[in-house]
This record gives structure tokens, C-alpha cells and sequence, in this order.
């Protein structure tokens, strides 16, 4: 596998569970696959999990890592081409791709929408210099309008807690006070649509995601009715996508914040949520903390995917 954007990179979805599966089983089985491998992990924006789970699976698998936060110690970088760089960033990306590259064997980028100009972020402006620039086998730790790692994580999660062959799913737009992406929740409705799952999205008025996403799922505007009968709520906030709206946030409603209420119109569904979450906002304390609320072993098999990733990338090395 020489890249990691999405759903269509990781191949079928029943055998890439299944493997990661087996991984999970005994996740030091490959530890000299990555000898003498070096991973540069490569951060414009925060982390917590990703940094974390994804640094354990190349530890795991035997590789060297070396991490890099972008804005904290390194030159600023231009990310355009054509600038005339008399501002703050000293360095242009298409230097520094080929310069670190040249110091590793796979690279992992997170670089987030900037939530100004549409067209920008989903053209995946800064990953795709990587792809092309590095020579180097490239995966999204969170792109500009994906976040498969955490997709990948999400799928393997449902897989493990299912009762039915086919559960039903629900993505709920939720409040949150800053503007986020839409990168989590166009991986999780890309990666459920090619699953077996009855998938549907809720949300306002205003928050549709962009259809290419959206593809065959329902869209039901009315939360509660979406809740009926669900066996996952994937709750998450994301800033409009649609017109001039874009990146901005239009409602900050908190009769969407999931609550016991709202769980209980649901087949007793279990609770996810990617995090970092706002509780009270997103979520209440009683449902994060309930006994279905599966945020936790959701976070923990981030190490799962990530190192699923990066043995197929080291096999094809
Ligand atoms: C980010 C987002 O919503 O994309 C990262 C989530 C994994 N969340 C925040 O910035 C709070
Ligand atoms: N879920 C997730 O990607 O978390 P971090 O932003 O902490 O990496």
C-alpha cells in the first residue's frame, strides 16, 4: 500500500478488519517486519490519540519514529506555490517534503481544513505535494477533508461490539462552540456506506456534507427519529459545509446534545465519539459515562488501524 487517504486504499473492508483483527490478537507477531524502517510523523495541527496510538503500532512493529510539530520548533512552511515569501514562513513545503523524506521510509501528515476556502481543502492541497513530492509512502492522519485512521478505528469497533448482522448506524451532528472539520465525519459516512450497515446521518438544516460523502445514505433532519432503533451512535460536530456558509458555525442547538432522553429511543445503542469530546455539549456526563459508551476501546484501537496501515505499507516497501 503506497498510500492511506481512503476508504478505497485499504481494499475489501471484510479482510482489512479481519487482518487487523489478527493483529490485535498478538500485536508484537511482526516485530522485526519494521527494523531499521523510520516513520516521520508530521503534525500542523494538535493531537492526542493519533500521535500516541500511531507512534505504538511503529513501536509494535519494530520501526524507528520520529515525530515533527510543524508550528513548534521547525521553520513555518508555505504550503502554495507562486508566493512571494516576505511574511512569517521561511520555508516552502517543496523543499522540506524531499528533504524529509530523504531522512525516512513512510511518512504520516495531519493538516486540517483551514474552514476559509472550500475549494482549498478539498482539492487536499498540502497532502497531495506529499504524495507526489516525498517518493515515499504517504498516509492521511487527518487531512484537510478525511480522517480515515480514525474511520478504520470506528469500523473495527462496530465489527467487535455488533449483535446484529447488519446494525444500524446513526452519524448526529452535534453542538460544539468552535468551527470544526468535516474531515471525521465524511471518513465515518465514506467507510460506513461501503460496510454492511444501515447508515444515516442527522443533523440541522445547513449541515449537509458534501454529497460526494453523503452518497447512499438517509439523511433524516429529525434527530429523534433517526435515534429509533439505532445499535451505534456516532456522535460528532462539524461546521457547514454547504454555500456560503462554509466553515462557519450556523446553530450551536443543544437540544442535539445526546442524552440518556435520546438514548432511550434507541435499540439500547452503544455510544461513540472519535474525541477530543466537549461533554455537556456534544454528549452528556450519564451517556459518556454509561456502561454502553464505548469511546474508550474505540480510542484504544486507533493502535489496531494505524498499525494495520503501516504493515501494508511495510510489506510493499
Ligand atoms: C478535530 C476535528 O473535529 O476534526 C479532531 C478530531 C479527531 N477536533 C477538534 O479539533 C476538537
Ligand atoms: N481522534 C483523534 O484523532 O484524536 P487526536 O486529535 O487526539 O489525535
Amino acid at each position: 500500500m503506497k498510500t492511506f487517504l481512503k476508504v478505497d486504499d485499504i481494499g475489501p473492508l471484510d479482510l482489512a478488519v479481519k487482518e487487523a483483527l489478527e493483529i490485535k490478537k498478538d500485536r508484537f507477531a511482526l516485530e522485526s517486519l519494521g527494523k531499521n524502517k523510520t516513520l516521520l510523523m508530521l503534525f500542523f495541527n494538535s493531537s492526542l490519540r493519533t500521535r500516541l496510538s500511531t507512534q505504538k503500532a511503529a513501536m509494535n512493529l519494530g520501526m524507528n519514529v520520529m515525530v515533527l510539530d510543524v508550528n513548534q520548533g521547525a521553520w513555518k512552511l508555505e504550503t502554495e506555490r507562486g508566493v512571494v515569501m516576505d511574511g512569517d514562513k521561511a520555508e516552502h513545503l517543496l523543499e522540506a517534503i524531499p528533504v524529509m523524506a530523504s531522512y525516512c521510509d513512510i511518512i504520516g501528515v495531519r493538516s486540517f481544513a483551514g474552514l476559509t476556502d472550500k475549494e482549498a481543502d478539498y482539492s487536499e492541497n498540502v497532502l497531495s505535494q506529499f504524495i507526489e513530492h516525498s517518493g515515499k509512502p504517504v498516509f492521511s492522519m487527518e487531512s484537510a477533508t478525511r480522517h480515515p485512521l480514525q474511520a478504520f478505528a470506528d469500523l473495527i469497533t462496530i465489527e467487535e461490539h455488533k449483535t446484529k448482522q447488519r446494525p444500524k448506524v446513526v452519524l448526529p451532528w452535534a453542538p460544539h462552540p468552535k468551527a470544526l472539520p468535516q474531515a471525521v465525519p465524511n471518513s465515518f459516512a465514506e467507510w460506513m456506506n461501503a460496510a454492511n450497515v444501515e447508515f444515516l446521518i442527522t443533523h440541522p438544516h445547513g449541515y449537509e456534507l458534501a454529497p460526494e460523502f453523503v452518497g447512499n445514505a438517509r439523511v433524516e433532519y429529525d434527530q429523534r427519529k433517526a435515534f429509533e432503533g439505532a445499535d451505534f451512535i456516532y456522535a460528532k460536530n462539524w461546521s457547514a459545509y454547504a454555500g456560503d456558509n462554509y466553515g462557519k458555525v450556523i446553530c450551536t442547538d443543544r437540544d442535539w446534545t445526546v442524552d440518556t432522553d435520546k438514548m432511550a429511543l434507541t435499540d439500547n445503542a452503544f455510544f461513540m465519539h472519535c474525541l477530543p469530546v466537549r461533554r455537556n455539549m456534544i454528549v452528556t456526563d450519564d451517556v459518556i459515562e454509561s456502561e454502553r459508551s464505548i469511546v474508550i476501546p474505540e480510542a484504544a484501537n486507533r493502535e489496531i488501524s494505524a498499525q494495520t496501515v503501516l504493515k501494508r505499507m511495510l510489506e510493499s516497501l
